[in-house]
């Protein structure tokens, strides 16, 4: 085994490399790191400075990565089995490679720092920035809800790392600013990608953790 991954459970980014690494039946070993252990995040801020999961660590190769897309990316350069995640015709892969963008910029991002306000201290929360967070989370829901009318998975008929991308962020979005009741084609899809079975087990292992999650 030479694969580790650095991560939480409950981590919306972590999730994106779990199912990647469930899809592609990669083998790996994960490393669970509480950052409420000081301890832990010494360790850890040792590995990656700036102290963000996930960090995939490749001991056989001596390398080791931060950042969720380009973990995915080594994966389906370096293993057959993940090669899939990033189809091989090049104006594809951009599509994909635009679609992973659009999820983690445009909706992951939004909702990760409207849930970043709730674990603000007393007295130090944001409720213009957080509007502003919500009102631009609505503008791209509404564009994921157009462009999965039809069904299919983020870029076509097969799932991609865009999928991997979609699937914590939709997931989470729902969690902060549920969307069913106004955009069905984006719950449709969601719906889709928690019955796929890399992400239907990233949420069960992740349910003994969820009451961790700041509800409001
Ligand atoms: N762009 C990074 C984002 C990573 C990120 O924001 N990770 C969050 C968890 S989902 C984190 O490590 N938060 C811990 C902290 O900021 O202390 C990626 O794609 O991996």
């Amino acid at each position: 085994m030479t694969l580790r991954l650095y991560y939480h459970p409950l981590s919306s980014y972590c999730w994106k490399v779990l199912i990647a690494l469930y899809e592609s039946g990669v083998p790996f070993k994960p490393e669970l790191v509480d950052l409420q252990d000081a301890e832990a995040r010494e360790q850890f801020i040792r590995l990656t400075p700036l102290g963000k999961f996930p960090v995939l660590v490749d001991e056989e190769a001596g390398k080791g990565f931060p950042e969720s897309s380009i973990i995915i990316e080594y994966l389906a350069n370096k293993y057959p089995s993940a090669a899939k995640l990033i189809p091989a015709d090049k104006s594809l892969a951009l599509r994909v490679r635009l679609s992973d963008r659009f999820y983690d910029l445009h909706v992951h991002d939004k909702m990760q720092r409207i849930v970043g306000d709730r674990l603000r201290p007393e007295g130090k929360s944001d409720a213009f920035g957080v509007e502003k967070l919500r009102n631009e989370l609505e503008i791209s829901l509404a564009l994921v809800d157009r462009d999965m009318a039809e069904g299919g998975w983020a870029t076509g008929l097969t799932f991609t790392m865009a999928d991997c991308a979609a699937a914590p962020a939709l997931y989470y979005a729902n969690q902060v600013l549920p969307f069913g009741d106004r955009h069905a084609g984006a719950q449709r899809y969601l719906d889709r990608l928690m019955a796929r079975p890399s992400f239907a087990r990233v949420l069960a292992e992740a349910e003994p953790f969820f009451a961790m999650f700041p509800k409001s």
